[in-house]
């Protein structure tokens, strides 16, 4: 039977090592959970790195086996490789351009070969793996290149493709010495998906402007095949947070919470530690309005969860200390005996935490400078039972191509910034409800099982197109761009 293979360089799992021991956690990613119902059906099967330099032949041994066991296939990377292609090409060079932070962007021929190395490896794992029948289903950006490498070495193979960062424009992609290879390696997928119209947009217009293919209703043909390209905005386990905000342990814990917070208003945020998200922007906002609204001193606060993140990166270790000096310089300006303004963590959560967050809070303040989607924002509206609560989101985010009824601001515009925290602190309750009730039926019918079965359907679908072409109509076609690849 042929079977579904998902493929991710960090595989769903955490090991956690305690005395020489390992024990293995599921990760709580959305991703994780959105296709965990793909990766559950008949033989599927989850191939990617497991997240640990791992050195010793009989602890790899062991990981394979109990992951193999789950239907994971361990892919190992060496601590030259995790520093080459993870954290450096992957995370160094095309994290900051994709994301437009292009003064960030690092340009080392080294970096680049490992990372073609990381992929041609995965190629590798996979060509044992793969068996004719099979579908592939590729993720994000550290495996750009692996479609095309699968395809020269089985030229029949049905591949699909999920960008879930942005897809700059051509401005920026340009910039990358490498961009050609990147587009080719794309190019191997029979169906490419991205967060949003404009990602999609931007990936034909850079494909015509290097590589000269044009594109019909996102369908493009290259050499005797069809590569089709759409928008699939990702959804989130929406039950599973709707569930969690009514669970016993999530209602006691904010109580607990409240108790010690007192009686304040609050504005929630939950972030990676990452400059697209526009940490720092968010606080100075914060500080401005204070200043600018006396009259909610001692009335709201400002709850933040930073999860940490790449921190031994030093432009992640200074944003870092930016955020500790901006909190300490905020809270030792306002703070009172009785009152914080800025609730800051710097630590990760369990859901059940998350949750009582989600639930607790007035407000959640979504500012990212870039953000391919944006699984926060759809979390706090599905954990809001009561329908009372306000989201203000940075139009820079993916998901605010869908959630409209929120307050969308521009993150570079702190007066912006300002005035949607003071309307959402006194939005009246009928019109939080009527805004909240719109984005909940929203996400609850574009959930993430919706956007994994359309997915695997558009995968379908392309596929049976590219096998029913008629090769001598292809022929035709193809001849009318003599750069039939990148
Ligand atoms: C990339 C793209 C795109 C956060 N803190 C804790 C915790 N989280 C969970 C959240 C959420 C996830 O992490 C973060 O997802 P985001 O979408 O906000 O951001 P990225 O990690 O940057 O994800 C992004 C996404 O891929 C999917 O395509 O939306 O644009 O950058 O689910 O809940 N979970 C737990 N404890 C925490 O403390 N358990």
């Amino acid at each position: 039977m042929s079977k579904t293979i998902i493929v991710s360089n960090r595989l769903p799992i955490k090991i956690l090592k305690e005395n020489g021991k390992l024990s293995y956690m599921p990760s709580e990613g959305g991703l994780a959970t959105g296709l965990g119902s793909v990766h559950e059906a008949g033989d599927n099967i989850w191939v990617g790195w497991p997240g640990l330099a791992v050195g010793n032949s009989d602890k790899k041994k062991e990981i394979k086996k109990s992951l193999k066991k789950q239907n994971m296939w361990s892919i190992f990377l060496s601590t030259s490789e995790i520093k080459g292609f993870h954290e450096g090409f992957s995370n160094q060079t095309l994290w900051p351009n994709f994301h437009y932070f292009n003064q960030y962007t690092v340009y080392d021929e080294e970096l680049w070969k490992v990372y073609q190395k990381v992929n041609k490896k995965f190629a590798r794992k996979l060509d044992k793996i793969i068996a004719p029948g099979d579908t592939l289903w590729i993720h994000d950006y550290q495996l750009l290149l692996l479609p095309q490498i699968i395809r020269q070495h089985n030229p029949k193979s049905k591949i699909g493709f999920f960008l879930h960062i942005p897809f700059p424009s051509f401005e920026s992609f340009r910039l990358l010495p490498w961009r050609r290879e990147l587009l080719n390696g794309m190019l191997g997928s029979d169906f490419l998906g991205f967060h949003t119209y404009d990602d999609m947009q931007h990936f034909l217009s850079s494909m015509s402007r290097l590589a000269g293919l044009e594109n019909k209703n996102g369908k493009i043909t290259v050499d005797s095949r069809l590569v089709m390209v759409d928008a699939l905005p990702m959804g989130i386990d929406y039950d599973k947070y709707a569930q969690a905000a009514a669970s016993p342990d999530t209602l006691a814990r904010e109580v607990r919470y409240r108790t010690s917070i007192g009686d304040v208003k609050l504005i929630l945020s939950i972030d990676r530690l990452d400059y697209s998200k526009g940490i720092p922007q968010r606080l100075r906002a914060f500080e401005s309005f204070l200043d600018q609204h006396p009259e909610f001193v001692g009335k709201v606060s400002f709850f933040m969860v930073v999860v940490p993140s790449r921190d031994t990166a030093p432009k992640y270790r200074q944003l870092k200390q930016e955020i500790d000096l901006l909190v300490g310089q905020i809270n030792g300006r306002f703070a009172r005996l009785n009152w914080t303004p800025v609730h800051y963590f710097y630590r990760s959560f369990p859901l059940s935490a998350l949750s009582a967050f989600y639930r607790m809070s007035d407000v959640a303040l979504v500012t990212p400078m870039r953000d391919g989607m944006n699984l926060v924002c759809k979390e706090f509206i599905a954990s809001k039972l009561d329908k009372k609560g306000v989201l203000i989101l940075s139009e820079m985010a993916g998901a605010s191509k869908e959630l409209s009824d929120a307050i969308l601001i521009n993150p570079n515009d702190i007066n912006q910034l300002i005035d949607a925290m003071h309307k959402a602190l006194v939005m009246p309750e009928n019109e939080q409800v009527k805004r909240m009730e719109i984005m909940q039926r929203l996400l609850r019918k574009y959930n993430i099982h919706h956007w994994a079965e359309i997915f695997m359907e558009k995968s379908r679908v392309c596929q049976k197109l590219s096998a029913g072409i008629d090769n001598k109509a292809v022929g035709r076609a193809s001849n009318k761009t003599d750069n039939k690849s990148v």
